[in-house]
């Protein structure tokens, strides 16, 4: 399979109901989908960078300028004949993780496309059905909130994460335990808490949560251990791991107990299989995380969570949780069960709808080929 032509689309898809979080509202999910072609084939991936720097310092131009500058060059002519870590052609640029993951999530999904299999058995995954989570932010009134928890169980979520942040925090924890006292619950702070905290987090002992989620700096790995070691409550680091360096950075100062995997942050599927495989010799279990993907990312999430450490329900959600309608068909549904279903159709195992892909398309180019 040669690499022939890259196209990057970038896409601006209007959110069902705003998401926001401790660093902001927002109404849209922007975010750069990738096409790779070769030997008459197509294969997707997706750069979930958001339109500001701050979950992670990359935006959708800092992707474009990334991957169209420096990165499709390198994949000019390449053939591939095996699922390979394609971000390792990627040595000479540092940082700009979701640049790479994207393609290497498009290259992935090309190869599985050329050999006729779905891409969770390419990566070396094996189950045919995966738990699943939701994640909900930060509401006007805690009671929009609980209504939302309320929906959420109804369609079987089989655990409940919400966000926080000082001021949306005991207070909104205490009232979804006095209405709901025994559902599987998280709260994720992104980074919204310093140390000065440390009285004020130990209340989170108090409502029984399955972990905490990066409750403090986005590159920090000794204060979170500090933490840890007061804390019950498992502390589970997202920002933080940007690498399998990283996750070993983590487990080996006792920074977290559980680590949220998402192949974007990290750089791409074969670096988040090695932090998968690293937490699995360590014992730590991993869940797969998202950032809001439209249905090709969330397909390259789903095939992730196959691989059998991702032991805990991921924040892998229903495709009209987020989006009135989707870019791939079929979307992606969610079982009474709370669970998945993995497609046993070719590559992401759904097809790309180019006439929806163009709708909310606000910028193409082709960047190679
Ligand atoms: O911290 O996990 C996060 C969304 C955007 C940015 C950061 C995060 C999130 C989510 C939503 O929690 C996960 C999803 O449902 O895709
Ligand atoms: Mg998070």
């Amino acid at each position: 399979m040669k690499i022939e032509r890259v196209e990057l689309f970038h896409l601006r898809m209007p959110l069902v109901h705003f998401f926001e979080t401790s660093f902001g509202r927002v109404h849209d999910h922007e975010t750069v989908v990738v096409r790779i072609d070769g030997g008459g084939k197509s294969g997707w991936g997706e750069s979930p960078a958001s339109a500001s720097p701050g979950y992670s310092y990359e935006t959708v131009h800092t992707v474009w300028h990334v991957v169209r500058d420096f990165l499709a060059k390198k994949l000019k002519g390449v053939e591939f004949f095996k699922p390979i870590p394609v971000s390792e052609l990627f040595g000479g640029v540092r940082g700009h993780n979701m640049a790479k993951a994207g393609l290497e999530m498009a290259v992935l999904d090309l190869l599985a496309m050329s050999e006729e299999r779905p891409l969770y058995e390419l990566l070396g995954g094996a189950r045919a059905e995966i738990p699943t989570g939701i994640s909900l932010g930060i509401e006007d009134r805690v009671d929009d909130l609980l209504k939302r928890i309320d929906e959420a169980l109804a369609r079987g979520y089989q655990r409940i994460k919400v966000k926080i942040k000082p001021r949306w925090d005991m207070e909104v924890l205490a009232a979804i335990r006095a209405k709901f006292p025994s559902i599987a619950l998280m709260a994720d702070a992104n980074s919204a808490y310093t140390l000065h905290d440390l009285d004020h987090l130990r209340r989170l002992d108090e409502f029984n949560l399955t972990m905490v989620e990066q409750p403090l700096d986005y590159d920090d790995y000794v204060d979170h251990a500090k933490l840890q070691a007061v804390l019950k409550t498992p502390v589970c680091l997202d920002e933080s791991i940007k690498s399998y360096a990283d996750a070993r950075r983590a487990i080996e100062l006792h920074a977290c107990k559980v680590i949220n995997i998402k192949q974007a942050r990290v750089g791409g599927p074969f670096n988040a299989k090695a932090v998968h495989n690293l937490c699995q010799k360590k014992s730590i279990p991993v869940w797969c995380g998202g950032l809001l993907e439209s249905g090709i990312g969330r397909l390259h999430n789903i095939a992730l969570a196959t691989l059998p450490n991702f032991t805990l329900p991921g924040d892998i959600s229903a495709s009209d949780r987020y989006y009135r309608e989707d870019i791939i068909d079929p979307p992606v549904v969610v079982t009474p069960r709370g669970t998945i279903e993995l497609s046993r159709a070719p590559g992401i195992g759904a097809a790309v709808v180019e006439s929806k892909l163009l709708r909310y398309c606000v910028r193409r180019e082709v960047v190679l080929g």
